[in-house]
């Protein structure tokens, strides 16, 4: 069967979930919030990772529906640990995709999400990449503008790595770089990736952002990431992507 075919399944038989990679404040070692990433529980094959159905599914426009299940999914898991006793407020993050936008449909699926969950605004954070903001023709702009103004925050995934202007970091309402783990993963022996994530550190607390470090897999990548002053940090030394309920045993 090709791929296609089974991912048209995979979506009307349930067999896609979500995982939540936790995520820390580096000052105070707080788990502030988890980025969820969508897995397919294939019944013949296990775990596929969306390394290898993600492009198919952006392809077939199938990222869609999967994009809003996953809108959904996530939103009701952050009501489900915000609504804790005596919980600290945690953020749940989630990837889109360009094809989500071009639908002009995408600030009414959040707003779907968030008013049939009971999800507040400020417990969703949008992941974007840098190679959204260059297409002139979408309502991107306007779009990321309306979900910013309802609270909603805005990150740039995979920073660094795309060929964007600086200029659009201003252009556009985002509130959080995640660093590319591509310049994480050399730290601390390399001498420029330090250079580089100095310089992005420096870039993005001086427009008042927050900054997240992916890929950080060491307690030396760590502590050089605090010193410096990013604030938040994921990687597999403080947490894989886990299902639900082991992220919840996280939140004690
Ligand atoms: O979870 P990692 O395990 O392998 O994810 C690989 C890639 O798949 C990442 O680039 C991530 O952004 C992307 N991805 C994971 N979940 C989603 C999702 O729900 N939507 C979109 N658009 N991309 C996702
Ligand atoms: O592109 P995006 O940042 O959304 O992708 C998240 C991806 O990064 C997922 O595939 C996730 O499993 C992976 N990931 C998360 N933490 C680490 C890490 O510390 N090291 C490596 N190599 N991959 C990681
Ligand atoms: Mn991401
Ligand atoms: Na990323």
């Amino acid at each position: 069967l090709a791929l296609e075919t089974e991912l048209r399944q995979a979506v009307d038989q349930d067999q896609l979930v979500l995982h939540f990679q936790p995520k820390f404040d580096l000052a105070s070692g707080d788990l502030v919030g988890a980025e969820a990433l969508m897995r397919w529980n294939h019944p013949a094959r296990g775990m596929v990772s969306p390394v290898q159905f993600i492009p198919v599914a952006e392809e077939t426009g199938l990222i869609v529906p999967m994009g809003a299940w996953a809108l959904h999914q996530a939103c009701r898991a952050a009501v489900t640990w915000n609504q804790r006793p005596a919980a600290r407020q945690v953020k749940v993050a989630v990837n889109l995709s360009a094809r989500q936008f071009a639908t002009g449909q995408l600030v009414e699926t959040v707003c779907e999400a968030l008013s049939s969950t009971g999800c507040l605004p400020q417990w969703l954070e949008l992941e974007i990449t840098e190679s959204l903001l260059i297409d002139k023709r979408s309502n991107v702009r306007e779009d990321l503008e309306t979900l910013a103004a309802l609270g909603v925050t805005i990150a740039l995934d995979d920073f660094g790595t795309g060929y964007s202007a600086l200029s659009y970091l201003t252009h556009f309402p985002v509130h959080t770089l995640k660093i590319d783990r591509s310049f994480v993963k050399d730290l601390p022996g390399d001498r420029q990736s330090g250079e580089l994530v100095k310089a992005i550190v420096s870039l993005g607390r001086s427009l008042n952002m927050e900054l997240v470090a992916e890929g950080v897999e060491t307690d030396e990548q760590s502590r050089l990431l605090a010193a410096i002053g990013c604030h938040m940090a994921q990687g597999f030394l403080l947490g894989r992507p886990v299902p639900q309920d082991q992220f919840e045993a996280l939140l004690g």
